[in-house]
Formats: C-alpha cells, structure tokens, sequence
C-alpha cells in the first residue's frame, strides 16, 4: 500500500485538531505523527526545521517534493485547495471564508487562548492576574457574540454550507468552559455547537490523537487542569 501524501504531526489541542476535523471531514488518508509536548518535541531542531515556530500543528505534503506548511490556517487553506473541499470557488464566498478563517486566526484564537493560559497555567503556577484575566475573558465573550450575530440566519459561518472557517472556529469556540468564558444567551452560537457536535467526522477527530474531555467541560477536569499546569511550568517561571 502506497504512503499517504499527508504527513500529520499534531497533538490534542484546539489549534491541533483543526488540520485532524479536515482530514476526517474530507476522507483523506493520512499519516499522524503525535507530538508529545511532556518531552518538548515541538522544539527538537529537526521539527523546528519543518516548523519555525516550534508548535503544533505542521503537515509535510509527500507529493509536493516534501513541501511543509506550519501555521494551522494556512494549513486548512492549503489542503482545502490541494483535495476541492470546504473553500468555495465563488470568489466572494471564498473571500468569505478567508475572512472568518483569520477572524479565528487573529481573534478568537489568541484572546480564547491567552484566557486559558491565564486561569488554567498562570494562575495555577502561582501567577494569578486577575487584569489579564477579566480583559481576555472579556474580549472572547465579545469574540463569541460576533460569532452568534454572524450566525443569524444561518447554519454554518458561510452561506454555502460547512468550511475551513468552521473548522478552525469550532474547535475553539467549543471549547469556552476551559476559557471560563459565559456563552449565555448566544443561541445561534449554541445552535451551531449542535450541529457541528452531530457530526461524526468532527467528533471522531476530536479524540485523535486523543481525546480531552475536560476542554468542553466533561470528565476529570481537575486532573486535567493539574496535567496542562505542569506540563506548562515553563511558560510562566522559564
Ligand atoms: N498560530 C499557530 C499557533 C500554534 C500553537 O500555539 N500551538 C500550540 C498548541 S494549540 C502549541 O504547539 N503549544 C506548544 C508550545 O507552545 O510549546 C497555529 O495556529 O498553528
């Protein structure tokens, strides 16, 4: 059997999962290689050689001359033009598409994330900053209502149906309970979390390469929280 073109490496995060929910969505083979950040790999020099960056996640296209993409947005970008999937050929949906895809990018993903870092790393790590806290907290509850607004009306971010705006949104959004960020009131947003929780490939890829119930709330959130607070350490006390 030949070597699947793509070549995954990837943990279980929200930004790690997105290029995982495409791959899933579209029925691509793939390759995965897991990225244990308990043993630092996403900084090992022949990583960073693929991923300047040195985080998750990064895809190497076999048959494209090895050719590797970091940055998961312009991952999706990138396999959505390779495999014809979940970017519209409309130029002003496409337009569309890319619009809310760096709105995730740009916004939802940083300030969700700061927000976590703050209460579920920082804090537990002995540097509780409750300024930064209330301001990205704040911001990302302003972030999701953009979203529910955006959503009036429709059942997915762009008008002709489910995309690469959506799976790099969702994975975030979804994850509002470790952001302690209250989504009362934003319907549609929960409307939303529905349909994208009912479908199969989305959910299968959020246990791949494993799954972490304690972002959407569920299972041994405690644990969870101590694990990702030592595993951590190094972002708040170098
Ligand atoms: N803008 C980057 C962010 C990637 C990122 O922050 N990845 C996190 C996981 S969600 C990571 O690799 N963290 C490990 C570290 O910071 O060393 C992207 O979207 O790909």
């Amino acid at each position: 059997m030949s070597r699947p073109d793509i070549l995954l490496y990837t943990a279980s995060t929200m930004n790690g999962w997105k290029p995982v929910i495409f791959l899933e969505e579209a029925g691509v083979a793939y390759e995965l290689i897991p990225i244990d950040f308990s043993k630092s790999e996403q900084k090992a020099p022949d990583y960073v050689a693929l991923n300047p960056n040195g985080r998750i996640p990064t895809i190497i296209d076999r048959s494209n001359g090895d050719f590797a993409v970091f940055e998961s947005g312009a991952i999706l970008w990138y396999l959505a033009e390779k495999y014809g999937r979940f970017l519209s050929d409309q130029p002003k949906l496409r337009s569309e598409t890319l619009q809310w895809l760096m709105f995730q990018m740009a916004g939802v993903g940083p300030m969700m994330g700061q927000a976590m870092y703050f209460q579920r790393i920082a804090a537990k790590n002995g540097e509780d900053d409750p300024f930064a806290i209330q301001r990205y907290v704040t911001e990302s509850r302003r972030l999701l209502e953009v979203l529910d607004e955006r959503l009036k009306g429709r059942d997915y971010l762009i008008d002709d149906g489910f995309s690469i705006a959506d799976i790099a949104t969702y994975p975030w959004a979804r994850a509002y309970f470790w952001a302690n960020v209250d989504i009362s009131g934003l319907t549609r947003l929960e409307a939303w979390f529905d349909r994208i929780d009912a479908r199969e490939a989305t959910q299968r890829a959020l246990t791949i390469p494993k799954a972490v119930p304690a972002f959407f709330g569920k299972g041994d959130i405690a644990a969870m929280e101590k694990e990702n607070a030592a595993r951590f350490k190094g972002d708040v006390r170098p």
